[in-house]
């Protein structure tokens, strides 16, 4: 079997953001307008007030005190409370298009690779800006790279899927090289009203190339030793926005039309899945625990990655073991197990071994062991 790699990634980081407590600020004023217009029907017992959300909460909760977001003036004005994206002409590039062929193209050269070297693009992302022509085309044809290009979507899991499925077909021969991309504008589908969950989500794009090892050239390449996927389904974590929404008129708008979750249950049924699913896989690859030098894990909740690596460490981790980016980023959906590994991985020596995992909505899970080349 060809050794494939991961031979360089790419980062593009939105120029806005926003703090928890500015987040906070509008979401209380919100609240705050709601109960007043509402006044009489909350006395009389027939609408529910809502209660105020809190920084503290959210901090506690989550570990986030910060993301990234492609419109931060429509998220914090109380009357819109979501991003204002104004819609393009077919002739212009789409908003996910253009910052998945910024971290592409910053990608692109940390491989020290040049478009004509690559024979096909992904897209791996949890929320596509339309059903087609596919994202990924489009990028293809904006970085001008041969070969065929196409989109997925496995939710936060997306980009190891993207991975193996890159891997996969390098090694079949089927391309030299692959760019994988995933562009999230997760604030586009946040319920910014829902008091449970409107800190969760921030926007990123990563992206990183696939190839065979032996030609990797890239300064900080690494090998994929193994991949392991695991999909489950739950309705813990789900969107129903689609196509068949204008068939049934009613419930178009509904709050179901965006991300919707039972937080407590997600983390509960998925830290077991996913340290098994880990450890499993450290098995079958005769390697011990100890032996990995870092893990890249999903950046959904900073208690759920703790306990994660605690579960697969058997010890705390150390300050720099799991990196954390939810604190700046926010959870950046399949692009925050990357984020970490952009980040946090070129210090690492030649040989050293680092596990990168993602998990969300389906479940979905998926795990790769890498190996730092030299
Ligand atoms: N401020 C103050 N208090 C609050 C707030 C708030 N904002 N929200 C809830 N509370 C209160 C609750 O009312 C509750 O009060 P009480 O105890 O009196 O009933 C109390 O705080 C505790 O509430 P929870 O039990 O809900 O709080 P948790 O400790 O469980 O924390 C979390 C909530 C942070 C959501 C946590 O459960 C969590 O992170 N779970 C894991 C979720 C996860 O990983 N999801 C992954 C989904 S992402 C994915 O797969 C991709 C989807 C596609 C992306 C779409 C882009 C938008």
């Amino acid at each position: 079997m060809t050794a494939i790699a991961v031979s360089g990634t790419g980062l593009f980081t939105p120029s806005q953001s926003i703090s928890n407590e500015e987040l906070v600020a509008s979401f209380n004023e919100h609240v705050r307008r709601f109960n007043i217009a509402q006044a009489p029907a909350i006395a009389e017992g027939t609408v529910a007030g809502l209660a105020e959300s809190s920084v503290d909460f959210i901090v506690k909760a989550s570990g986030i005190r910060n993301r990234y977001v492609v419109d931060k003036a429509g998220i914090l004005d109380p009357e819109v409370m979501c991003p204002r994206i104004p819609e393009r002409s077919n002739e212009s590039i789409s908003l996910l298009a253009e910052m998945a062929v910024t971290a592409g193209r910053d990608a692109l050269v940390a491989a020290d690779r040049k478009p004509r070297d690559i024979d096909g693009v992904i897209v791996a992302c949890s929320n596509l800006q339309r059903p087609y022509p596919a994202v990924a085309i489009e990028i293809q044809d904006a970085l001008a790279i041969g070969g065929f290009a196409f989109d997925m979507n496995v939710a936060c899991s997306s980009a190891t899927f993207a991975m193996q499925t890159a891997a996969d077909m390098v090694a079949a021969g089927h391309a030299r090289a692959i760019l994988v991309c995933n562009p999230e504008v997760c604030s586009g589908h946040l319920n910014f009203r829902d008091r449970d969950s409107h800190f969760i989500f921030g926007d990123v794009a990563t992206a990183f190339v696939v190839e065979a090892a032996g030609s990797a050239v890239g300064s900080n390449a690494w090998e994929i030793v193994a991949t392991k996927l695991k999909t489950r389904f739950s309705n813990n974590i789900r969107n129903n926005f689609g196509f068949l929404n204008r068939s049934a008129p009613q419930t178009i708008g509904a709050p179901d039309k965006l991300f919707v979750q039972e937080g407590r249950k997600v983390f509960k049924e998925v830290v077991p899945m996913v340290a098994a699913l880990i450890l499993e896989q450290l098995a079958e690859n005769a390697i011990q625990p100890d032996s990995l030098k870092r893990l890249w894990l999903h950046q959904a909740n900073l208690g759920m990655n703790d306990l994660i690596a605690r579960r697969v460490l058997g010890r705390d981790p150390g300050p720099l073991e799991a990196p954390n980016i939810l604190d700046e980023y926010a959870n950046t959906s399949s692009a925050g197990s990357i984020v970490s590994f952009h980040k946090f991985s070129a210090d690492l020596g030649a040989g050293e071994l680092g596990l990168l995992c993602s998990f969300g909505a389906g479940y979905s899970v998926g795990s790769v062991i890498l190996r730092k080349l030299a």
